[in-house]
């Protein structure tokens, strides 16, 4: 039996005992399937990615091997995206995949991490590089970017664009790192830990003052804070200031007390969309503890005079920012909270939840229905007799719309596509995909969408998937079109778009008949680009009464040619008169790279 099976029974039976309603389930910890520590996020064109550590099963000490990521638009739903890197990453590391952090820059993300050096012993500081914030990230200069035996690396860009490197247990050091990120001027430095500092810690001659591990540097309002892990054992999260990234740092108190069953905890801090979130980690999780540790996170409001509130733990986490769109293709491994499944990678890309068995759920928070879904696809695989897929609203055993029939495929990863009947489903609700069937592992899952009547909430594009080739999609401007099957974001086809002329060239498709005057609209379409770094963005030319105006449906976010990103984003359309030409595009801003689409909706 699995910590993950261990975990969906404790889980059950500790609802059976409380007969609450489960709609009320908690939401922190954000990882339900394995156990994550050392939470790193950053925010990149309008996600967060979230930066794991992860604690084997069972361990009885810090037995780590990989880093994990995830990533989320609303601070509730988070994507799994696997890991991105390991310890054989770094072929001279050993052993310890410890606390990271990871900084972007010049279109590359730099994951920087404390390991083993196997041939000294001693923990070092390596650097990993990607073009995609989900790697999978390699080792940037074969060797330890820094070594003294210390731990917890995090990276701080000033406005000035230098990069300060910070870390260390039970010292705490910088160094300037150059604008490469993978070399340094000057030696490592020594921050002075005085009391003022950092505050006084009674009864342990060699650590005099509070600071322990993970320092977490940022600049807010021209303040300089560093929140670090303090007085282990068990670890608080406290707080220091400073008028600049070196110092001097005054000690400002407690901003997360000892709670929450781990020995240590580890802080990150970001804001995002307008919101203020503190990451931490906990023994929260059935099985959990100072080994097997989970990451969660809570949003809070700094003081008008800038300092930080005492922070505590909640089970119910951060608030939703904004809701899910059931409409668009969502991963099956985009979760709330779940119970009893795990993920794995998948032949189609990324991830699928597998290991599902009768009674399992997923839950995903405030999916936006609308008028209503009327159907819902899910793409399955199962080499057992696979079982039944109960959509249900607002609880694990909420009302039920729909529920579709899984197929025996021959295969864990042999998938078809299947679809069944949805009513009922109007308006926002949290979903639950609950799993049914006969006993054993049932099927895996790799994505779900639903679809609606018109106005309901359907897509307006025609084959925004790509998988029926080009039919539905022209060119805005010049290029040639063609059907992709060797790079697709889900299915087996995208869209690839070469020899555009101009930067406002791009896929497009007509959707003249199918706007109405005054409504919003929320559109995502994937995008990825054959060459270059491109800036894109979708959209929407409007002509009416012979004038035409050009609405921007998402936000531009930088593309890469070894990743897709998400183009998504709400964007009320109107105009005067009557229309005669409606097109959606892709576009970027500079440039002519050639690009692929895929799994496009606008609703
Ligand atoms: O996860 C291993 C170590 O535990 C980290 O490097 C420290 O910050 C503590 O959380």
């Amino acid at each position: 039996m699995t910590t993950r099976r261990i975990i969906a029974i404790a889980v059950s039976v500790l609802c059976a005992i409380a007969l609450s309603p489960v709609a009320a389930r908690a939401d922190n910890p954000i990882v339900q399937t394995i156990y994550t520590a050392d939470p790193a996020p950053i925010v990149h064109n309008g996600r967060v990615y979230l930066y794991t550590g992860h604690d084997e099963d069972g361990s009885t000490y810090f037995t780590m091997r990989e880093w994990r990521v995830y990533s989320s638009a609303d601070m509730v739903n988070w994507t799994d995206h696997g890991s991105p890197m390991n310890l054989a990453t770094f072929s001279w590391a050993s052993a310890d995949a410890w606390a990271g952090h990871v900084a972007y820059r010049n279109g590359r993300f730099y994951y920087y991490v404390p390991v083993k050096n196997r041939s000294t012993g001693r923990m070092a500081i390596g650097v990993g590089v990607s073009d995609s914030p989900t790697g999978p990230f390699r080792d940037a200069i074969g060797r330890p970017l820094v070594e003294n035996g210390e731990i917890d690396p995090n990276v701080f860009i000033d406005d000035d664009g230098q990069a300060y490197l910070y870390w260390g247990n039970p010292n705490l050091w910088y160094v300037r790192l150059n604008a490469d990120m993978t070399s340094f001027s000057g030696g490592p430095t020594q921050i002075p830990l005085t009391t003022a500092g950092f505050g006084a810690r009674s009864g342990n001659a060699s650590r005099p003052t509070l600071y322990e591990e993970g320092p977490w540097v940022y600049k807010r309002n021209g303040t300089y804070y560093n929140v670090f892990a303090a007085e282990c054992c068990s670890e608080f999260i406290g707080y220091s200031t400073a008028p600049g990234p070196t110092g001097p740092w005054t000690y400002r108190g407690t901003v997360m007390p000892r709670q929450g069953g781990s020995f240590t905890n580890h802080a990150g801090v970001i804001d995002f969309n307008g919101g203020s979130y503190f990451f931490y980690h906990n023994g929260a999780l059935p099985g959990g503890g100072g080994y097997t540790r989970s990451v969660a996170v809570e949003r809070f409001t700094y003081n008008a005079n800038g300092t930080i509130p005492t922070i505590n733990m909640t089970t119910t986490g951060a608030p939703q920012v904004g809701t899910l769109n059931p409409y668009v293709r969502q991963e099956a491994e985009t979760i709330a909270w779940s119970s009893g499944i795990e993920t794995e990678v998948s032949t189609e890309g990324g991830l699928n939840v597998g290991w599902i068995e009768n009674g399992d759920h997923i839950k995903v928070k405030g999916a936006a229905f609308g008028a209503g879904a009327t159907s819902f696809t899910a793409r399955v695989a199962s080499a057992a007799a696979g079982g039944r897929i109960e959509l249900r609203l607002d609880g694990v055993n909420g009302t039920v719309v729909g529920t579709c029939t899984v197929p025996a495929t021959g295969g864990w990863q042999t998938w078809t596509t299947v679809t069944c009947p949805v009513s009922g489903a109007t308006g926002t609700h949290d979903l639950y995909l609950r799993f049914a069937g006969g006993s054993g592992t049932l099927f895996n899952v790799n994505w779900w969408q639903f679809a609606g009547s018109t106005g309901g909430g359907g897509n307006l594009l025609t084959n925004g998937d790509a998988e029926g080739g080009t039919t539905g999609w022209g060119v805005f401007g010049s290029g040639t079109l063609t059907s992709q099957t060797g790079t697709v974001h889900g299915g087996s086809r995208s869209i690839g778009i070469t020899g555009r002329t101009a930067s406002w060239n791009g896929p497009s498709q007509n959707v003249t008949a199918q706007l109405s005057n005054g409504r919003s609209y929320t559109t995502s379409v994937w995008v990825r680009a054959q060459s270059g770094t491109p800036s894109a963005k979708v959209t929407l030319a409007l002509t009416a009464n012979g004038t035409t105006s050009y609405v921007q449906l998402t936000p531009a976010a930088t593309l890469s040619t070894s990743g897709w990103t998400q183009l998504t984003g709400t964007a009320s359309v109107s105009w005067s008169g009557t229309l005669t030409g409606a097109t959606v595009y892709v576009e970027t801003a500079a440039g002519t790279d050639s690009l692929f689409v895929d799994d496009a909706s606008m609703q």
